[in-house]
């Protein structure tokens, strides 16, 4: 069976993008392919994180995982931290990266161009200890939003480079990125991303949102003026959105077949559909959502996903620094 591998940082409550980007394709797989889900503890303090609210959101992204659907006996739900491994392979892989491919990553660039300041150096090298989470555990494919595509682009670069240098250590992965519903764009701003750092909640979706106020969100999103439901990011950037989401959580509907349902109709009644598909999907996954939280599923799940993330991910740390060298004694 091929393995696929994707993480998730705590660093806020999860949203609509990371679910349609991300998460439900975690789910959609966890039948065809070894599973790894983890979240990335140690990616989401490479930006200051106020501890209570993180203990909060750690606890809540893993009980999402589940509510949306993984399943902890088809899927190996972990903590980053939970395996250590995933600390010291990103440190051999970040002495193995270049400064001038940390320089072209547009996500760290994007920042810095934002004019923010007080950028850490975990945030600086976090693409390489984002490889290493993927070589650890040799995948073959990885799901994640269009914004990664470029991090495991690298990881494949220092695949090879390891494989070269060392000899056959790695897997070459591939990035699956979706064609529709790989960027999801903010709602109030259709041409930023759905994004938990954003400062306008408006144009975020939040998994644990109440149902109103996610209407609310879909109801007032910013559209145009050429009153037509018609996929064309360029000229209708927001309606293409709309279109996007509604399409992604219906079966992946096409675009045409949306266009034809929504002809000569108005925008309101468009939205409202929209807004309808969206609470069902928040509802099913809420009403799970507290289940859990009043199960001990999550300490369940945690501690047999790092009991199996960890034989996994020791022995190839060990593979590798034997081929470095870096190891005299043989344990
Ligand atoms: P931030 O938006 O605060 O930078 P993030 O949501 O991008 O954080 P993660 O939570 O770690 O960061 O992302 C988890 C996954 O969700 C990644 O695969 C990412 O590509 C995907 N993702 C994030 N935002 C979107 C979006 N707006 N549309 C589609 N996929 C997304
Ligand atoms: N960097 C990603 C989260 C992440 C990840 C990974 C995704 C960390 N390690 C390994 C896929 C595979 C992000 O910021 N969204």
């Amino acid at each position: 069976m091929k393995r696929m591998l994707s993480g998730i940082k705590p660093t806020g409550q999860l949203h609509l993008g990371n679910y349609i980007g991300a998460l439900r394709h975690f789910v959609e797989n966890q039948e065809d392919y070894e599973m790894f889900a983890f979240i990335a503890n140690l990616h989401c303090i490479t930006v200051m994180q106020d501890p209570e609210e993180l203990r909060n959101n750690l606890r809540d992204c893993v009980a999402l995982y589940l509510a949306c659907g993984l399943d902890p006996k088809k899927a190996t739900i972990f903590l980053q931290t939970d395996v250590k491994a995933h600390a010291q392979l990103g440190f051999i892989a970040c002495c193995h990266t270049y400064l001038g491919e940390l320089n072209r990553m547009t996500q760290f660039k994007d920042k810095q161009a934002k004019g923010e300041t007080n950028l850490s150096g975990g945030l600086y090298t976090y693409p390489s200890l984002m490889a290493a989470d993927i070589l650890l555990y040799d995948a073959d494919y990885v799901p994640v939003g269009e914004d990664q595509k470029q991090h495991v682009e690298l990881t494949r670069d220092l695949a090879e480079r390891f494989n070269h240098r060392y000899g056959e250590l790695f897997k070459v992965p591939e990035p699956l990125v979706s064609k529709v519903g790989a960027r999801i764009m903010s709602l109030s701003d259709p041409s930023k991303k759905m994004s938990k750092s954003d400062d306008n909640d408006k144009g975020c979706i939040y998994l644990l949102d109440d149902l109103k106020v996610a209407r609310k969100k879909v109801m007032s999103a910013v559209t145009d003026s050429l009153a037509q439901v018609k996929y064309d990011p360029q000229n209708q950037p927001g309606i293409s959105n709309l279109m996007q989401i509604y399409s992604s959580l219906d079966n992946n509907r096409s675009f045409e077949e949306i266009e034809k349902e929504f002809e000569g109709k108005g925008y309101g009644d468009f939205k409202r559909a929209v807004a309808d598909k969206v609470c069902a999907t928040l509802e099913e996954i809420q009403n799970r959502y507290h289940t859990i939280l009043e199960s001990n599923l999550i300490e369940e799940t945690l501690k047999d996903g790092a009991h199996k993330a960890n034989a996994i991910a020791d022995a190839k740390l060990k593979q590798v620094q034997q081929a470095i060298g870096m190891e005299i004694i043989q344990k």
